[in-house]
């Protein structure tokens, strides 16, 4: 009820909206649309209260709780189902829980902290209080478990459609899971599974998205930047997730209806990493060429100096 109460204050921005038309529009007593109001105005949000005019919004605090996810957004599914926590170890652990615990296709697990975010291969992702998106989308298609990696392509194509559709920024994409803003990382993605051989449970797509931070802790204030940084001014994260998710809603139902050959062909376009000389450092050591392409699986073709192609599953990428 609080976020249909936002959504209706939101779409009347800078004008009164009367008591007696919020109590009908939610079918609530007055007293309780007071009460709601005052709920709001803890939550950081400063309304102004006239007497027969109503109330109006004067500011908007920059949230990623359930409310301010919800009002507005307009999915059908992704998203829909909203799991706020202020502070958490990693998204990915609680969605991991959910999703066996039966959650519902679409939902989302966002923090304002991580305090032991996760990267590929055990690294860290560093998650500072209330400036990024740190969440964890839980999907459950019904695909092969080795199509599963076409939804990393997937989710950093959405990201990259959502951050341009609601900023106007256009960033790159980095093969596998990196988006990239004037060469520095912006967004980091990790791709996560529960599956026998032959079926999935559950996809577990963690996105960080750096968006209002101002400085980065020295370890990677050489390789990271945010939108803040690069666009000179603060961004709503609420109003950037949803566009988000709308793009990954139909991109998602894109990939279930027709397969992952257009999710390809618009990743291939935003992708830096296809058509130069690459060197892919793989666990099992460095291989030097020219990336050509990616598959349907989304692997990477690396040809050698002696014209060999290598099937690249996972690596770190250098120019
Ligand atoms: C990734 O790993 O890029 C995947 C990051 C996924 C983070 C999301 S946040 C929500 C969800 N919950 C989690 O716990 N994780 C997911 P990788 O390609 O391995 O990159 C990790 C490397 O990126 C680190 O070793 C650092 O060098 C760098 N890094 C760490 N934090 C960063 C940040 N905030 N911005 C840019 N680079 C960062």
């Amino acid at each position: 009820m609080r976020s249909k109460l936002l959504q209706m204050l939101i779409d009347h921005q800078g004008d009164f909206v009367s008591g007696e038309a919020i109590s009908q529009f939610l079918g609530c007593s007055r007293t309780a649309v007071w009460k709601h109001i005052e709920e709001l105005r803890k939550a950081g949000y400063k309304l102004e209260a006239a007497p027969r005019k109503g109330y109006r919004i004067i500011h908007q605090p920059n949230l990623v709780t359930e409310n301010e996810i919800k009002a507005g957004l307009s999915t059908t599914y992704i998203g829909k189902t909203v799991v706020y926590e202020k502070s958490v170890p990693s998204t990915q652990g609680i969605a991991h829980r959910l999703a066996s615990e039966g959650a519902k296709e679409g939902t989302l697990v966002v923090a304002d902290e991580q305090v032991s975010g996760k990267g590929r291969l055990g690294r860290p992702w560093l998650s500072q209080i209330g400036t990024g998106i740190w969440m964890s989308l839980i999907l459950k298609p019904k695909i092969p478990p080795q199509r599963a990696p076409q939804l990393t392509l997937l989710a950093a194509v959405a990201v990259i459609r959502g951050i341009h559709e609601y900023t106007n920024i256009q960033c790159d994409i980095k093969w596998p899971n990196d988006i990239l803003l004037n060469g520095k990382k912006l967004v980091g993605i990790l791709t996560e599974m529960q599956a026998d051989p032959d079926q999935i449970h559950s996809v577990i797509i963690g996105i960080g998205i750096n968006v209002n931070q101002n400085n980065f802790p020295e370890e990677i204030s050489d390789i990271a930047t945010s939108l803040k940084i690069e666009k000179g001014e603060e961004i709503n994260r609420a109003g950037l997730l949803q566009s988000i998710m709308v793009q990954f809603e139909q991109l998602y139902e894109l990939f279930l209806k027709d397969g992952f050959s257009q999710v390809k062909l618009m990743w291939e376009a935003y992708a830096t990493t296809i058509g130069r000389r690459i060197t892919a450092r793989t666990i099992s050591g460095s291989l030097e060429g020219y990336a050509s392409g990616i598959t349907d699986e989304g692997v990477l073709l690396l040809e050698d100096d002696f014209g060999k192609v290598h099937k690249i599953y996972s690596a770190d990428i250098e120019f």
